[in-house]
């Protein structure tokens, strides 16, 4: 019971800084998305391809968890008007203190969108709110069409779920129906995109998903 008691208090303790991340980010004018996946589902190839496209209407800051390494972070170093990469040792998931501390060193001045890309993991990042204001859950066709039964959390709290590499689709067994009935029993409220960063399918159904994002949350005053 006790041990219990020490892990509320912890999650307690990491909300009350998100909500604080939230709100800075929020008055800053910036959309925050919390991107999470196993690790290799795609997330930094999804960010090199999107940055790109919304730099022309939108700065993007971009925070990036790992274990170890600055790699995801030299990879969209140039694409990105800051790149914070955050080591998180042998922790499994980013905090909102590291994100909190991240924040302190940015200038956060123009508006736009705050990508976090999260250390690759299907279990741990989904308890810790780091003050996004949306998250997106990557699932990519190599690991299976039943990730969603099997780890219902990360999916359950998704606004936008990303099934990636639908490139792959003809060389592995793939049921995405199975996706579907799964999706249908624990979160039908998230928006679900197919898209391929190699091949371009979809993404433009996702760079219109982070546009209407933007515009409604800011029209909404966040
Ligand atoms: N075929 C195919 N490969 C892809 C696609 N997107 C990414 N990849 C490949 O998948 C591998 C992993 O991609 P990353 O973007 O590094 O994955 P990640 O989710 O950032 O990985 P971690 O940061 O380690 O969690 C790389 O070899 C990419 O080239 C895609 O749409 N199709
Ligand atoms: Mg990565």
């Amino acid at each position: 019971m006790k041990k219990i008691n020490v892990v509320e208090k912890v999650l307690k303790a990491n909300d009350t800084i998100a909500q604080e991340n939230r709100r800075r980010m929020t008055v800053a004018g910036y959309l925050a998305i919390n991107l999470m996946s196993a690790p290799g589902s795609g997330k930094t190839t999804l960010l090199e391809k999107t940055l790109p496209v919304l730099a022309p209407e939108y700065e993007s800051v971009v925070l990036v968890g790992d274990l170890q390494t600055t790699r995801d972070a030299e990879r969209l170093g140039d694409l990105a008007a800051e790149v914070t990469q955050i080591n998180t040792g042998r922790g499994c998931h980013l905090e909102a203190q590291q994100v909190a501390e991240a924040l302190n060193g940015l200038k956060l001045e123009r508006g736009g969108f705050l990508f976090i890309e999260n250390v690759g993991n299907m279990v741990c990042p989904a308890a810790f709110d780091l003050g996004e204001h949306l998250r997106v859950v990557l699932l990519s066709v190599p690991e299976g069409d039943d990730k969603v039964a099997k780890y219902p959390t990360l999916f359950q709290g998704a606004d936008a779920i990303l099934l990636t590499k639908v490139d792959l689709r003809g060389v592995l067994d793939f049921d995405m129906a199975r996706v579907r009935d799964d999706l249908a029993r624990i979160n039908t409220r998230a928006r679900l995109l197919e898209i391929s960063s190699r091949s371009g399918d979809g993404m433009n159904q996702w760079f219109d998903w982070l546009r209407e994002q933007h515009a409604s949350r800011t029209a909404a005053g966040g």
